[in-house]
């Protein structure tokens, strides 16, 4: 039996694919760093969906974390510092049908990115964001950032931070239209995975902060919770817990999701950490439905509309001059 062109197409873009078919270079990130957990848990999540590559899109803007789209071997783009999620709007906004990822650090989201960050929940565009906070500027060597702990010793602050940190989450669930808040920790796996997948199926805006360690530049910062497991909360819902990790993880509370009320309480519990879908709502519109109502962006559409702007300012001869 013969395929059409079309078929063949469809064919080729929905096989079975590798762990391998994802990956490119070698990250340079530090060894323990937290974002190879992240980049892990991402590749896992593309193969285990069968994303096709040409479909899907790392967005970032500058940082260690923002090296992440080197790595997919998807599309990407490393752009520029803090604006990873206008850029992943643009991209959605012209291509609804692609896959968009955004990876930022606490710096480019928090601090420089913070108007976007806003914004971005409010449009609640269809975009996977993952805040890999580490809770200090790594690329440029250990500035703090908004969600260093009071009293982080820095190159800017060498005798100690002077504010208490930014909590992403409480402000997150704080903007309207916020349609999906999640946290997750970089050093258990299977749940970081299983958050990161809930959250690309998620329609609208899934926001994930990842506490990720920085051994660099916070060392041991998280060790007392990655060693005392009864420090981290996991939020039982639509989570699957292996028994391994349920034997383990024991702290554990039954969690309503659809309720914003108890996701802010539980968003403001730093000791022990959350870890699950604190919020989700898939009522809200995504901004690009509400936009386009069913009309793709196409070129054609696009060179329309450019010539109909350039139209105004032609003078075609023979027409009227202006009124005297
Ligand atoms: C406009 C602009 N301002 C400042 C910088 C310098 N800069 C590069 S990365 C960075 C902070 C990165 O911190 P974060 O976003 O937390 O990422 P991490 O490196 O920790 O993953 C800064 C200030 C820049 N590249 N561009
Ligand atoms: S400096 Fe920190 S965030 Fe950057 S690669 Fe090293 S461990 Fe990771």
């Amino acid at each position: 039996m013969s395929l059409s062109l079309t078929e063949c197409l469809l064919a080729t873009t929905q096989e079975p694919r590798e762990l391998a078919d994802y990956q490119t270079g070698v990250p340079r990130w530090c060894n323990g760093c937290g974002d190879n957990a992240i980049l892990s848990a991402v590749q896992r999540l593309c193969r285990d969906e069968k994303l096709a590559p040409e479909k899907t899109v790392f967005v970032s803007g500058i940082g260690c974390s923002s090296r992440l789209p080197h790595y997919m071997n998807t599309y990407g783009f490393h752009g520029l510092h803090g604006r990873a999620l206008p850029l992943a709007e643009g991209v959605k906004m012209s291509r609804p049908d692609l896959h968009v990822f955004v990876s930022t650090g606490d710096g480019d989201c928090l601090s420089i990115g913070a108007a976007h960050w806003i914004h971005a929940l409010r449009y609640n565009m269809d975009l996977t964001v993952l805040l890999h906070d580490n809770r200090i500027y790594g690329l440029t060597k250990k500035q703090v950032s908004p969600t260093s702990p009071l009293g982080t010793k820095s190159n800017t602050t060498p005798k100690g931070s002077y504010l208490a940190p930014l909590n992403p989450l409480t402000v997150t669930l704080g903007v309207q239209n916020v349609s999906f808040v999640a946290q997750a920790v970089d050093w258990i796996p299977e749940l970081l995975a299983e958050i990161i997948a809930a959250a690309y199926r998620h329609k609208g805006l899934s926001f994930v902060r990842i506490v990720q360690r920085c051994p660099e530049f916070q060392p041991g910062a998280f060790d007392p919770f990655v060693l005392d497991p009864k420090r981290t909360l996991i939020l039982r819902n639509e989570l699957t817990l292996s028994a391994a990790l349920a034997k383990v993880y024991t702290n554990q509370r039954e969690h309503d999701a659809s309720s914003i009320d108890r996701a802010r309480e539980i968003a403001s519990i730093e000791d022990p950490i959350p870890v699950g879908i604190l919020f989700r709502d898939e009522t809200v519109p995504c901004y690009e439905d509400l936009r386009h109502a069913g009309q793709p962006h196409t070129p054609e559409l696009v060179r329309r509309g450019l010539e109909a702007e350039l139209d105004k300012f032609t003078v075609w001869p023979g027409a009227p001059g202006p009124a005297a």
